[in-house]
């Protein structure tokens, strides 16, 4: 429905990032989900020994770092989490789902913790409570009747724990199918499956020591000072010792300009901030590749010259010639590579091409980290690749103060793909699962995220289950993903708070409650602990502090646990007796995976310990044995080049993104303080002069459409123009309300993520108009 209030207001902030403003939205959110006093004590204990783990994002800690104080967005995680409000039975039988289905996402998310088992009844449509017993009984009934267990999908959000995760992917595995979709297929997927091309695993190889040796950073397509709120203190640390940071990214993100330390007392008293970023660089949407190719023919060109004068080589030669395997071929395709192409793809000038590749060249030690903006295009993989083959140029893999970084999201979601929530296996890692629990797991692949959703389009899944997360609104295609879980035979939802998916359902459906990770899990009178593998490989344990939010809960690993017993009896495998001792689950992780040895012994250390990743130790598990430099052309025939050649210049490209209130798809507020938007989420930012081309004025309203070849019309609503400093031909929005946009084959090559960074889409000034300003 069109709300006819007022819709917000658009006015530009001026200070630095986090400083008093963050300070002040920490009590706004306390008050907000009516935090207790005793809850918010226990924010004290996030990411400190025996406390838990934030649930906020990947960003590893610092051992004795004071991170409460400054992460004001993982403040908002645990607020959320320890909400005093709560959804009981009698708030269901008030609202029918159709009802529910009618209140926006942050309506829904504001009603608090789920509190009991629930089961869908269709005649009255309404969900009803339902015992915990039933409630499995349901669940193994639907899975034994299929005649397939491919029938049947399994999702994983990235906050359940290794140990819950680690039984999860066994049961799914002796139930029968690789069907895993999961939150990394829309995340960092590009990176698990593009790094092991060249440098043969699927993970980063620094560690946050590294950050303090070196010499320049380059931050792709990330927004720190809201995602990864703690990352910025590590940019100021190497900012104020003088290394160079260069932000790569279409809008100038304040927290890649300027930084207000909230830790920092002189900073804080003396309204200071600490400059972050200097050189910026705005590539257009998905331009990075061809900036990339670009850097990396300019050093070529610079070493060559450097050659030619009898100067030292400004590649790492020995390098080279040691540890890697294919630089003639690509050195050759740089060299044929003709300039226009990669200045008129990335949208970068020529001089800031020089500009970054001289930063390159005389900063002994980099490290590269990206996100979302280099992971949610179509070039994904062979992006991350080419940035690979830049940094081997220098030998910036597998030594101190230098390296690939990859930032990912969810905080435990490396963990759940380490413990083996994977679509596509490794038949070496289903030997050992084969081997240490008799059992012969299916050797075919699975469904990732999109091809379950087409699956259940197919009428080839009955059944979906999911650990957490909200897939029906984290995916694209909305309408026809909302089509797909309702073609469900039975969809279950393990989850802590409500959100649309759990009102999206199939014929059957059930929601179950859990325990959040701040909460104590006790197991036969024991607190238990779990693990979390952070962005940089570090694994650690995790003890929640507050009393759980209803006495019904269970915790994730005994949902999993229970689930399975129901399902396959426990003559193989004693489910309930891993959920009663999780430590009993760490040994049999210790079984599967060698980097794992002593689990329970290493991760009770404080800080827990660091698993190998064999390309930071410049052991490369590739094909060669070598780290492999990989050749890939500029490609000019994308769905969008072919769209811009029947639109011309009014064919625009999205991305969509997160705003400064919102965890995924959860939203907390309606303000994107940083970028200046308060009291409203649907904005669309725009450059000036394309505004003028269309022939549209800043706080219009405009539909998007999108251009896509199968004949779906795809339309967003009634967005608010934004002047922005933004690439021209370039618009941004948040997700998930333009998630309808987002075409479901519309997906990064070779990796299958959804191209969240760049929809191609047209304007229409809205036929319902109303001023802002
Ligand atoms: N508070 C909070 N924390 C979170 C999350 C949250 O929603 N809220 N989500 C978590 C999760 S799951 C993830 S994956 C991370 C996400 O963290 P980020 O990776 O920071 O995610 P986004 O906000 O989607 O956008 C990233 C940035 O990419 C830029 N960008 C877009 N397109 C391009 C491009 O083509 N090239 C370049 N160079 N840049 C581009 C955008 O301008 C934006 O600054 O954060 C995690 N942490
Ligand atoms: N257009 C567009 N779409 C995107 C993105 C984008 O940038 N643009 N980003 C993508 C990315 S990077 C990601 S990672 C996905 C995220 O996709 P998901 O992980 O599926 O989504 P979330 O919004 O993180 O899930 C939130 C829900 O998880 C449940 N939850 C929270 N904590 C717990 C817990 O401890 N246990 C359990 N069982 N449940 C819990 C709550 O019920 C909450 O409503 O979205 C993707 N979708
Ligand atoms: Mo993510």
């Amino acid at each position: 429905m069109p709300n006819n209030k007022a819709p917000g207001r658009i006015q530009p902030y001026p200070h630095a990032a986090a400083g008093w403003g963050a300070v002040k939205q920490v009590a706004v959110n306390l008050v907000r989900e009516k935090v207790s006093a005793g809850h918010t004590r226990a924010l004290l204990s996030q990411n400190q020994p025996g406390g838990f783990d934030c649930p906020g994002c990947a960003w590893p800690d610092r051992a004795a770092g004071a991170s409460f104080a400054f992460c004001e967005n993982g403040v908002k995680a645990v607020a959320a989490e320890a909400t005093s409000k709560r959804v009981r039975a009698e708030f269901f039988a008030a609202h029918s789902v159709s009802a529910l289905l009618q209140q926006s996402d942050y309506e829904l998310e504001q009603h608090g913790r789920l509190t009991a088992p629930m089961e869908y009844d269709s005649a009255s449509d309404h969900y009803r409570p339902v015992s915990w017993e039933r409630a499995f009984a349901i669940m193994a009934e639907h899975l034994r009747a299929l005649p397939d267990p491919d029938q049947a999908t399994f999702y994983t959000s990235g906050r359940t724990a290794n140990e819950a995760a680690f039984l999860f992917q066994l049961f799914v595995r002796m139930y029968g199918t690789n069907n895993f979709p999961d939150c990394s297929n829309l995340c960092h997927e590009p990176t698990s499956r593009g790094l092991p091309g060249t440098v043969g695993v699927g993970k980063g190889t620094v560690t946050l020591e590294d950050f303090e040796h070196a010499d320049a950073l380059f931050i792709f397509g990330q927004n720190p000072a809201t995602n990864h709120p703690r990352m910025l203190g590590e940019l100021r640390a190497c900012a104020r010792r003088g290394a160079s940071i260069v932000s790569i990214n279409p809008l100038r993100e304040r927290g890649l300009e300027r930084f207000t330390s909230p830790t920092h007392p002189s900073e804080m008293l003396g309204n200071g901030s600490t400059t972050i970023s200097s050189l910026f660089i705005q590539p257009r949407l998905g331009g990075d590749f061809a900036l990339i190719k670009g850097v990396a023919k300019r050093l070529l060109e610079l070493d060559d010259a450097a050659l030619a004068r009898g100067t030292a080589s400004l590649l790492d030669h020995a390098f080279i010639a040691e540890h890697t395997s294919g630089f003639a071929a690509f050195a050759e395709d740089l060299r044929q590579q003709p300039w226009p192409g990669l200045l008129e793809e990335s949208g970068v000038p020529r001089a800031q091409i020089d500009q970054l590749t001289e930063i390159y060249c005389r900063s002994a030690n980099v490290i590269s980290t990206w996100g979302m903006g280099l992971t949610q295009h179509k070039g994904a993989v062979r992006t991350i690749q080419m940035l690979s083959n830049l940094m081997m140029m220098r030998g910036n893999i597998g030594r101190r103060g230098a390296g690939l970084c990859p930032v990912r999201g969810h905080s435990n979601v490396q963990g759940d793909r380490t413990m083996g929530i994977e679509d596509k296996p490794t038949p070496a890692f289903l030997d050992r699962l084969q081997q240490v629990f008799d059992f012969a797991p299916p050797r075919h692949h699975g469904y990732d995220t999109v091809d379950s959703i087409q699956a259940m389009l197919d009428g080839k899944v009955k059944v979906f289950i999911a650990l957490g997360g909200n897939f029906a609104m984290a995916t694209p295609d909305t309408p026809l993903t909302f089509a797909a879980l309702r073609a469900c035979d039975l969809t279950v939802h393990i989850a802590t708070k409500l959100n649309r998916s759990h009102l999206v359902h199939g014929k059957a459906a059930l929601l179950l409650p859990t325990l959040g990770r701040t909460e104590i899990d006790l197991q036969n009178g024991v607190p238990q602990g779990v693990t979390v593998e952070d962005s940089m490989s570090m694994v650690h344990l995790s003890y929640g502090q507050n009393t759980p939010a209803s006495s019904e809960l269970l915790s994730e690993t005994m949902i999993v646990a229970q689930l399975a017993h129901a399902t396959l009896g426990s003559s193989k495998v004693d489910w309930l007796g891993y959920a009663a001792d999780y430590g009993r689950i760490r040994d049999a992780i210790a079984r599967v995976f060698d980097d794992f040895h002593d689990f329970n012994a290493r991760v009770a250390q404080p800080g827990g310990f660091h698993l190998k990743v064999a390309s930071r130790q410049r052991v490369w598990r590739t094909a060669s044995g070598k780290a492999q430099f990989l050749v890939h052309p500029l490609d000019l025939d994308t769905p969008i080049h072919r769209a811009r050649a029947i639109h011309g210049e009014r064919l625009m490209v999205l991305m969509t993104a997160r705003s400064h209130d919102q965890y995924n798809t959860t939203i907390y507020g309606l303000d994107d303080r940083y970028r200046g938007v308060f009291g409203l989420r649907r904005v669309l930012f725009i450059h000036r002069d394309d505004l003028a081309m269309l022939g549209l004025q800043r706080g219009e309203f405009v539909d998007l459409q999108s251009v896509w070849d199968d004949g779906v019309e795809r339309r967003a609503q009634r967005f608010l123009l934004v002047e922005y400093d933004i690439p021209r031909g370039c618009l941004g929005a948040y997700f998930p309300e333009t998630n309808a946009l987002l075409p479901l084959h519309s997906t990064a090559d070779g990796a299958g993520t959804p191209t969240a960074k760049s929809i191609p889409v047209l304007l229409q000034r809205s036929a319902l108009q109303e001023s802002a300003e």
